[in-house]
């Protein structure tokens, strides 16, 4: 018994040391990035994670599919929608692709998925000046 305790505590001490070691850096000098950020959103489970994305004007939004089926990341409200996928559409992103759309001009953004809307898999970003 004691020594599979003991086990337990050699098996947590490596992440221990991780989490120490890790907060480091500061005092370093604040470095503008030279392109406009990324953000990143997460294709998973039927979702986009985060749904609700707030970015400024010259974002680049990069979907990630992060599940196992396909997914579309398609502009408008839902597969009735005359404007679907006029302002980007990205073809059936298999498991582990990625999708990038650059947001030059400020508004509201709706945009789901072709095979799962029905599921709820819609998001929004909101591009503000
Ligand atoms: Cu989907």
């Amino acid at each position: 018994m004691k020594r599979s305790i003991w086990l337990l505590v050699l098996c947590a001490l490596p992440a221990w040391t991780a989490a120490c070691g890790g907060g480091g850096g500061g005092g370093g000098e604040i470095i503008e990035p030279a392109v406009p950020e990324v953000v990143e959103v997460s294709l998973f489970d039927d979702r986009f994670n985060p749904d609700d994305l707030v970015v400024v004007v010259g974002t680049t939004v990069r979907w990630i599919n992060d599940d196992e089926e396909d997914h579309t990341v398609t502009s408008g409200i839902d597969n009735s929608d005359p404007d679907a996928g006029l302002f980007f559409d990205a073809p059936p992103l298999a498991p582990g692709d990625s999708f990038e759309v650059d947001f030059d001009d400020p508004g509201d953004f709706d945009y789901f998925c072709r095979f799962h809307v029905d599921l709820g898999m819609v998001g929004l970003v909101s591009v503000v000046p």
